[in-house]
């Protein structure tokens, strides 16, 4: 026999083989061969043909205007010599998601959102290292493209997003930098852009608020997702990042509530639990009602129930509401480079899913905070941060809640 025939037959053979082998694996519980076509993940991709590219084409245009033709041999006209906009990913000057840098900062108001970040670490009472957060969060940013398959969305097209740099901060004296942050923010919020602030430890969480809160009549309640509740007066005899949402709900219009002999706040606190809550913060929680949900809570529940009860409680007295995110409320294991990581938290799906629910009825502003690059693995707590920034925008956009906090900037600004 030759080796030619031979090979033949073990074909030939191996075909019988895969057909009896395939009758067998037929599913006879399939509901319906066409059901494939009814998932999300179908739908998600006919979907994209609707989106439209006009924003993409304008800034490849632009890139190729910018970055000069291409080489001769680079088939694609497209490619220009110098890297210009989104690509290739690893290239360029990175802005977060590579919006456009606005070093003039009265011109933030042209965009829909502004993102700033703020480098800050003097609040820190164990692991520093956030002064790094923006620069983290900037560079893994450099990894996404705008566009979101199962939401159909492309943000670079329903919206307009530019980075605004960094607030700068004095790293020794926390009230300068809390003077410079609320300056900064109130400036970026009375322009009636959307202010995305990249902390930064938590101690920013007072004047982030102060600043849109200086800018506004109107009342803002708080979404808070953390380990930790962040609400004693003084740690460590300063207004340290264990003390934002004792001062902000200091604020007369975060704080609009009277209810019986409290003041009742409308901050609402996700996530909070586990060895690290100082017990000088939790009189505090009781006094002011701070409507508290543990991860127990979040288990018994479940993520739609809270984020729904949250949004009520945040909504209700109030004209906008403001998320403050610190990554410490995702499970450590995914969040290494944090200041204080505490096991049990939330999974990272979890924290996109309540992201995503908080997010769609609007946001007066968002801020990420207690990402820390220095004790961070391949960039994994900044990818986490990054995510949770643009599932919002993603979830703003989707529901047609983008700008709407707009209309609550009744005050001129004033600088601190
Ligand atoms: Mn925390």
């Amino acid at each position: 026999m030759t080796t030619a025939l031979a090979a033949r037959r073990l074909v030939a053979a191996a075909t019988k083989r895969q057909a009896r082998l395939a009758l067998q694996h037929v599913r006879s519980h399939h509901p319906d061969p066409m059901s494939p076509k009814m998932t999300k993940g179908w739908k998600a991709a006919l979907k994209e043909a609707d989106i439209p590219t006009t924003m993409a084409d304008k800034e490849t245009a632009h890139a190729l205007e910018m970055g000069l033709p291409g080489a001769s041999s680079i088939e694609d006209k497209t490619i220009p010599t110098f890297s210009r906009g989104e690509l290739p990913h690893f290239a360029g000057i990175n802005t977060f998601l590579k919006a456009p840098y606005v070093e003039d900062a009265r011109n933030v108001g042209d965009y829909d959102a502004t993102v700033v970040g703020v480098p800050f670490d003097g609040g820190c009472t164990y692991r520093a290292g956030t002064r790094f957060g923006p620069q983290g969060i900037r560079r893994i940013s450099a990894l996404y493209t705008p566009y979101n398959y199962e939401k159909g969305i492309d943000l670079r097209e329903s919206m307009t997003l530019c980075d605004a740099g960094d607030i700068f901060t004095i790293p020794a004296n926390l009230e300068k930098s809390f003077d410079q942050i609320s300056n900064g923010i109130a400036h970026i919020a009375s322009t009636g852009t959307m202010p995305i602030i990249l902390g930064g430890d938590h101690s920013i969480g007072f004047p982030t608020v102060r600043g849109i809160a200086s800018v506004t009549t109107k009342n803002i309640g708080i979404i808070h997702v953390d380990r930790h509740a962040d609400i004693q007066e003084k740690d460590l005899d300063e207004r340290m990042h264990t003390t934002p949402y004792f001062h902000a709900t200091n604020l007369p219009n975060v704080n609009p509530k009277e209810s019986g002999l409290f003041l009742q706040a409308n901050l609402v606190q996700i996530g909070i639990g586990g060895w690290q809550v100082p017990r000088p913060a939790v009189p505090i929680m009781v006094e002011r009602e701070t409507n508290i949900f543990t991860m127990d809570d979040i288990e018994h529940l479940g993520i739609e129930k809270v984020a729904e009860m949250a949004l009520e409680l945040a909504w209700d007295g109030c004209d906008a509401v403001y998320m403050s995110y610190d990554i410490d409320s995702i499970e450590a294991a995914f969040v290494p480079g944090t200041g204080w990581p505490e096991p049990g938290g939330l999974l990272p799906r979890e924290a996109l899913k309540l992201v995503g629910l908080v997010a769609k009825e609007g946001l007066c502003g968002m801020e990420v905070v207690e990402v820390s690059p220095p004790y961070d693995h391949a960039d994994i707590t900044s990818l986490m941060a990054l995510r949770i920034v643009v599932d919002a925008l993603g979830a703003m956009v989707s529901h047609g809640t983008m700008g709407n906090h707009k209309s609550i900037i009744d005050k001129e600004f004033t600088p601190f």
